[in-house]
This record gives C-alpha cells, sequence and structure tokens, in this order.
C-alpha cells in the first residue's frame, strides 16, 4: 500500500441499529426499524437487529478488537431511541451512559470516537407523526444534538451529523425498500429539506457546544451514462442531480439542485432554512461503494432514469460492481465540481461483503476483500495525489452486521461475527490491514 499523508486518519465503522442489540434495555424506545424489521416480508428471513452483534454487552471486546487492528478512530452511531425514547422531550441518561463508556474506552486506547448521531433508527414516535415528511422531525433533531452534545462534547471533538440521507430519503421514503417503509416516489422530497435543516440545527449545536470537527456524511456515486445519446446524458444528469447533487448542493453552496426548486415554491422551505444548511462544515465525509451506469427510461416510467448493470468488472456477494478507480473519479470530480466551496473530505465508509466460507478452525480467507481495499486505497491515494484534500479513511465495517433488508445475509465485517455464538473472528482482510498500516511512516 502506498504511504499517506502524516497523520492521514485511520478507521472503521459501524451503525448503532446493525451492532447493538439489547433493542429493550435500558430503558431504549422503539425505532423504525424495529417496526419494520419485524414487520413480515420487509428482510431477508425476517432477520432483525434484536440481538445483531451484541455489542451493546460485548463492547469492550470490540474496543479492544479496533485496538489490535491499529487504527485511530472509530466511527460509531448513536441510537436516538436510546437517548430519547420517543425521539422528544425526557432523556434517558442511562442510554447515554453506554455511549459514555464507549466513549471513555476509545480515548483510553488512544482511538479517536467518531460518532454519527443519525444513522437512519428514527423513534417510532416521531415517524407516526409525520416521519422526515415533518419539518417539527428536523426540530427535535436539534434538541437532540444538543442533549448528546452536552454530555459528550468534552471529550468528543469530531461529530457526523446524518449519515446517507439520500439513501434515507431513496429507500425509506420513495421506494420502501427500508424502514419505515414508505412509497412515495418524487412526493417523497420534503424528507430531504428536513434531514438538511436537521442537518443545519445539529450543526449550530454541535458548535455552540466547543465541536471542533463537524460534518455530515454523504453516499456518493461517478455517474456513467451509458450511451452518448443525449436522452441518456440528460437521464445521467438527473441521476447524478438525486443521488449526489440533492444533498452537496444545498451544504456546500446553499442552493437545490434545479430538479429540487420545487420544494421552494412547495412552501417546504422556510426564510432562513438556507442559510442554516449551509452553515460552514469543517468536513464533508463520503461513503463509496460503486459507480453507477444511468439510461433513459421509457416515457410511461415513474422515474426519468434507468439504472444498467456495469458489465466486465468483478461483484461484491451483493452484486455491486467493483471499481475501485470510482473513488479516484468521484474525489477528483467533487474538487472539480464544487472547487473552493469543498472543506476537507474523509471517506467514512468503502468496503464490500463477500461471501466468507471459514475453516475448520474458523479462519477466513476473505481474499476478495484485502483486494477490495487494496485497490480502493490506491485509488484514495491517487485522488490525494492529484490535489484533492483528503484527511481520513474508514472501512465499512469492523464487524459482520444486520445490513439493513439483507439482515444477515451480507457480511462487510473485517471481522466475522458467528450469530450462533457472537464469537468474533478476525478476517485475513482484518491481519493484511493491520499489517499495511504498521508499515505506513
Ligand atoms: O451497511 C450500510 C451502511 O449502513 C450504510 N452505508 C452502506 C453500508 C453497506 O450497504
Amino acid at each position: 500500500m502506498p504511504n499517506f499523508p502524516p497523520n492521514f486518519l485511520w478507521g472503521v465503522s459501524t451503525a448503532a441499529y446493525q451492532i447493538e442489540g439489547a433493542v429493550h434495555e435500558d430503558g431504549r424506545g422503539v425505532s423504525i426499524w424495529d417496526t419494520f424489521s419485524h414487520t413480515p416480508g420487509r428482510t431477508h428471513d425476517g432477520d432483525t437487529g434484536d440481538e445483531a452483534c451484541d455489542h451493546y454487552h460485548r463492547w469492550e471486546r470490540d474496543v479492544d478488537l479496533i485496538a489490535e487492528l491499529g487504527v485511530g478512530a472509530y466511527r460509531f452511531s448513536i441510537a436516538w431511541p436510546r437517548v430519547q425514547p420517543t425521539g422528544a422531550g425526557a432523556v434517558n441518561d442511562k442510554g447515554l451512559d453506554f455511549y459514555d463508556r464507549l466513549v471513555d474506552a476509545l480515548l483510553e486506547r488512544g482511538i479517536a470516537p467518531v460518532p454519527t448521531l443519525f444513522h437512519w433508527d428514527l423513534p417510532q414516535a416521531l415517524e407516526d407523526a409525520g416521519g422526515w415528511l415533518s419539518r417539527d422531525t428536523a426540530l427535535r433533531f436539534g434538541d437532540y444534538a444538543a442533549v448528546v452534545a452536552d454530555r459528550l462534547g468534552d471529550r468528543v471533538g469530531r461529530w457526523i451529523t446524518l449519515n446517507e440521507p439520500i439513501v434515507h430519503l431513496a429507500e425509506g421514503y420513495a421506494f420502501g425498500r427500508h424502514a419505515p417503509g414508505r412509497e412515495l416516489m418524487m412526493d417523497a422530497l420534503p424528507v430531504a429539506h428536513h434531514q438538511l435543516l436537521a442537518h443545519g440545527l445539529a450543526v449550530r449545536a454541535l458548535r455552540e457546544r466547543g465541536a471542533a470537527e463537524v460534518m455530515i456524511t454523504n453516499n456518493c456515486t461517478p455517474v456513467w451514462p451509458a450511451g452518448d445519446s443525449e436522452d441518456d446524458l440528460v437521464a445521467a444528469a438527473v441521476y447524478d442531480g438525486f443521488h449526489n447533487r440533492l444533498f452537496l448542493d444545498p451544504v456546500l453552496t446553499g442552493e437545490y439542485p434545479p430538479f429540487a426548486s420545487g420544494l421552494a415554491d412547495a412552501g417546504i422551505v422556510h426564510d432562513g432554512d438556507m442559510d442554516l444548511i449551509a452553515t460552514p462544515m469543517d468536513a464533508l465525509g463520503i461513503n463509496y461503494y460503486n459507480p453507477t451506469r444511468v439510461r433513459a427510461a421509457p416515457d410511461a416510467a415513474p422515474l426519468p432514469f434507468e439504472i444498467v448493470e456495469i458489465d466486465g468488472v468483478p461483484r461484491t456477494a451483493f452484486g455491486w460492481p467493483v471499481v475501485p478507480d470510482g473513488l479516484r473519479e468521484l474525489l477528483v470530480g467533487l474538487r472539480d465540481r464544487y472547487a473552493g466551496a469543498l472543506p476537507p473530505i474523509y471517506v467514512t465508509e468503502n468496503g464490500c461483503s463477500t461471501v466468507d466460507s471459514p475453516e475448520a478452525d474458523g479462519r477466513v480467507h476473505d481474499v476478495e476483500r484485502i483486494d477490495y481495499l487494496d485497490g480502493h486505497l490506491r485509488s484514495l491515494h491517487e485522488a490525494i495525489v492529484a490535489g484533492v484534500d483528503v484527511r481520513g479513511y474508514f472501512v465499512w465495517s469492523l464487524l459482520d452486521n444486520f445490513e439493513w433488508a439483507e439482515g444477515y445475509s451480507q457480511r462487510f465485517g473485517l471481522v466475522r461475527v458467528d450469530y450462533d455464538t457472537q464469537r468474533r473472528v478476525p478476517k485475513d482482510s482484518f491481519a493484511w490491514l493491520r499489517a499495511a498500516l504498521a508499515e505506513q511512516k
């Protein structure tokens, strides 16, 4: 692996509902993912996050694993329903205590905690009141951010407000494949504005409490037109607007991309909102998995674009195309598009699911993951050499975990989790990454 700049931050990422389990413990409220995963037919094999990796009880062992890996940072998410069971008002101290202990344990081992305040597990009570279609959810999020920062802000310097709001909007509110399972198609657009408003309010709350570095994490993809017809070029531009620009333009430029400008006419955007949303951030989190090839859809189709396969490249167990150079292309493209408005970048997620076949001794030779990480890190290094200001890289994920609608069928971890015994087995990719990091000068 090439040498990265001094002080480059290496980390691993997880999210609360995907690993914690203990959904009924210590006063945690119900989240939309509890409801969704317990609804028949919603997840692979009816899997739920009820137990997941049991991280709520095994967190010390998991922190030891992070230390053994030799990374300097751990990105985890805070479960809003643990902190405020109904998403508003009364604070559940026991929920905050959990993250308090986690932060202390990380710091004792020299690992910087990087909490994400929202990784899709909205309190069900807020969803019942309209969820992200309601402006009030954004205001509640600002309050919640303040509560968490009041408790952890003396030890946490780097914060992420939202994780992949485009995925939450698209999968949760437009197509219904994720919680809360709404199928509103383009009528889901107000969800974008309310998540962005929530981000702005959280940036302000965190800053007022002394946060050193605040960012949003967006899922981004290079968009490739399937052909060079005018229709395909337009379809690619529309998809780029939806997937990439909807959550980047407002935070970096204070404006929506053209296709979403109707939000203002619809009365969703209030005076002052765009200024709040565009409050300068200290950094930007980017999650990269693969590029997307797009062509024009037939006239009567519900959406103006269609996603088509990328041929001739390897695929992950999920079927996602493996295109390491897409990471360089994405980062250079963002730098060119946003120029002086782009803050330093952290790649806050990158990784792949593999079909793991443990040996008799439990060892997992996940060669595909090693190749994936090696290729993407080389590509990332090229982006840095090309002048993109990237400050860190986080692998998704530390542990195999609950992969949302796919349940436990997709394994993304550097560490295998045996869900029957909760035994953790570091895979070959864990040893590879540890050795590669040890060689960094
Ligand atoms: O597991 C997810 C994560 O929660 C958000 N980013 C993508 C990952 C893989 O699908």
